[in-house]
């Protein structure tokens, strides 16, 4: 599919047009079938008008040519289904790229924010416990952690920056309610939920900046949970994550 007809948002990652051209084909079934049936149904009310058949006719439908059609559709169904939905599930949801080589960010959101945190040069994240948490520590970080010392944490601004064509893993949790990650270019969607933490996993292939939305009605301040998701060079990215980190971190 080169054309976007359905005008879906822009993709900036490299499943999206995968997605896109399942979510096309499937509509373009249906647009077949609605169609069809409407063709269907306006010959049938003129084709057994009751003044050309004042009897009923007890025998019905003689030909088979329903038959090919319904088996056509369930093939076509079945075409979907096992050629393009669960190779594109396995692939894009389940099959992970290894974390040694992705770079991985921890998100939570709470209301009405969302909180990213990196593991900064060890790559190790530093420790989190519930008996952490404190007014100074929302996350729960173990700060007498060694690896806790260099983690970069984003609690401002809801902000998130991402390298490009890099495989990227975030794992989604909240603090409070049901929250839902989303960003539409990058064609990612997960519900952030307390006490779970849930991984995704995306490429991103287009430098630009995205919106974060929340997905789920989580309160009065919902339509305020937004954020930005920077997709950056290598480079910019790494210059971003020292802006950030200032070489300590801060648990406010
Ligand atoms: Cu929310």
């Amino acid at each position: 599919m080169t054309k976007n007809f359905l005008g879906t948002p822009l993709i900036a990652a490299e499943h999206g047009a995968g997605l896109d051209a399942l979510t096309w084909y499937i509509h373009l079934l249906m647009a077949v079938l609605f169609v069809g049936w409407a063709i269907y149904f306006i010959y049938v009310l003129f084709r057994f008008r009751s003044t050309r058949n004042p009897q009923a006719d007890h025998i019905g439908v003689q030909s088979h040519f329903s038959t090919y059609v319904e088996v056509g559709v369930a093939v076509t169904e079945a075409v979907l289904l096992i050629g393009f939905a669960v190779p594109l599930w396995a692939r894009s949801v389940e099959k992970f790229p290894a974390e040694k080589d992705s770079v991985v960010i921890r998100v939570t959101g709470r209301q009405f924010n969302w909180i990213s945190r990196y593991a900064g040069a060890d790559s190790t994240f530093g420790k989190q416990d519930v008996k952490f948490v404190a007014a100074t520590n929302a996350l729960g970080v173990d700060v007498n952690d060694a690896a806790a010392k260099d983690d970069v944490v984003v609690m401002t601004g809801s902000e998130l920056a991402v390298p490009v064509n890099t495989n990227v893993i975030i794992h989604i949790s909240s603090m409070d309610v049901i929250h839902s990650f989303k960003v539409f270019p990058l064609r990612v969607n997960q519900d952030a939920i307390p006490g779970m933490s849930v991984p995704i996993h995306f490429r991103a292939n287009k430098v630009g900046r995205y919106p974060i939305n929340c997905a789920q009605l989580c309160g009065v301040g919902h339509y305020s949970m937004k954020g930005e998701l920077k997709v950056l060079a290598q480079a910019d990215y790494e210059s971003w994550l020292k802006t950030k980190s200032g070489g300590a971190v801060s648990y406010e």
